[in-house]
Order: C-alpha cells, then sequence, then structure tokens
C-alpha cells in the first residue's frame, strides 16, 4: 500500500502519522510525506529522529519542504527507490529529488519538494532556513524531462506549496518565485490530482487540488481513500 500525509515537522506534528503505525514493521508499504519533515534538521536530532522514523515500520519517502536543513540532507548518498533518484537518509527513508517522477504499482507521481518559508524575518540564514528552500528553473526542467519519458501524464504531482493561482485565490497566501515556478507545470503534465502540504490545512480547492496537513489517504492509481473510514475522496 501507499499513503500520503502533510508536514510532520520532525517530532512536534508525529503524532498524526502515530496512529499508522504498524505492530510488527515490515516496510513493505509506503508512506509519502508532502515536506517540511524535518528528520534532518540538525546534527544532534538526527539519529534519535531517523529512530523515530523508522519505527512506524513503513518506507518514508518525503519531498523537501522549507523546514529541512538542506545542507544536511543532500549530504546523503543518491539512490533510487520506485524508479525516482532520492537522498537515501536511512535503511528505510528516502527524500525524492525535485522532479523525479516515481511509480508503483502502475501509479505516477511527479515530485517537487521546496517553498519560501514566509516567516524569513524572525529565521536566520544558513541556520533555520536556507536559500536552497526555493524551487529553480533547474527542477522544473528536471520535472520536464521526467514528464516527457511518462508520455506527459502523471497520475499525481505531489509538491510542498502550490501553484501561484491556487495560493493567492483560494488560500489566500501570497505568491513567490517558487510557486510560480510551480505553475508552469499545468502546461506541461496531464494529472488527475494535484497533492501539497506546507498551509497547514486540510482541504480540497476546485476539483484537482488537495491541501493536505493531517488527513491520511491510501493512494491508488484511480483514486485516494481516507485511511480513518475507507471513504473515497475522488
Ligand atoms: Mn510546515
Amino acid at each position: 500500500m501507499f499513503y500520503v500525509t502533510g508536514d510532520t515537522h520532525g517530532v512536534l506534528d508525529f503524532d498524526h502519522i502515530k496512529k499508522i503505525r504498524k505492530q510488527v514493521p515490515d516496510y513493505r508499504d509506503y508512506l509519502f510525506v508532502l515536506g517540511d519533515v524535518a528528520i534532518a534538521w540538525d546534527e544532534s536530532s538526527l539519529e534519535d529522529n531517523v529512530r523515530l522514523y523508522e519505527s512506524l515500520g513503513y518506507t518514508i519517502l518525503f519531498i523537501d519542504g522549507n523546514h529541512e536543513n538542506f545542507p544536511l540532507l543532500y549530504s546523503f548518498p543518491i539512490s533510487t527507490i520506485l524508479g525516482a533518484k532520492a537522498h537515501q537518509v536511512s535503511d528505510h527513508i528516502f527524500h525524492i529529488i525535485r522532479g523525479e517522477v516515481l511509480d508503483y504499482n502502475g501509479m505516477s507521481a511527479l515530485c517537487i519538494g521546496g517553498a519560501k518559508s514566509s516567516d524569513r524575518v524572525i529565521r536566520r540564514l544558513g541556520f533555520d532556513y536556507w536559500d536552497e528552500e526555493m524551487i529553480s528553473p533547474q527542477d522544473i526542467a528536471n520535472a520536464f524531462a521526467n514528464i516527457k519519458k511518462h508520455n506527459g501524464r502523471v497520475d499525481y504531482i505531489f509538491t510542498h506549496c502550490c501553484d501561484s493561482f491556487t495560493v493567492s485565490n483560494c488560500i489566500g497566501y501570497e505568491a513567490d518565485e517558487s510557486t510560480d515556478q510551480l505553475s508552469n507545470l499545468d502546461d506541461m503534465v496531464t494529472y488527475r490530482m494535484w497533492l501539497f502540504g506546507h498551509y497547514h490545512k486540510d482541504a480540497r480547492y476546485a476539483k484537482d487540488r488537495l491541501c493536505i496537513y493531517q488527513w491520511v489517504y491510501r493512494v491508488e492509481k484511480d483514486g485516494l481513500y481516507d485511511v480513518n473510514d475507507g471513504r473515497r475522496l475522488y
């Protein structure tokens, strides 16, 4: 099975995924976190965070949010998981590189992490935010190259922030250079549903935009299913 949820922020928002922890870990199922995982936040908490997330018993996949220590995250060796390039943080924890497409049992998802920290004035560059948080034209170029290999079609898009139109018209936040980069996707790829985190809301916008924070869904090629009641979202 393949599950998806929103920001977990290291130990801070771990509770909403704790409920799906396995009695006997087997790592055959995947849990995808839509950024701000913050497992790699500082050297001193890394080992505890890895142990905590490994204890769920799932293989953890994530895109980066804005609250990640990028130099630390990028220091892990690159490997491949479900057809996507990733930094391997530990045995069962993988950071999916921006623009990669993963395939799971015929279900495909384009993955692009990154977002601008809106609270930069109270943060310090290189200490609790990093320039690498921004989505670059190179990230979108990598996405485009991988989309082409998938004939211009994926089932899902997984990002941390969302496109500028959705951000300013539906969510009520300011668009920025990162959300502008994501606005390029609509012209280059066909998809069923676009899932994102970052805004700390559980809400659906328009017909194909889903903001996830504490919800957990089982992802199938043909739809998303709530883990609490099995109800199909679309
Ligand atoms: Mn967050």
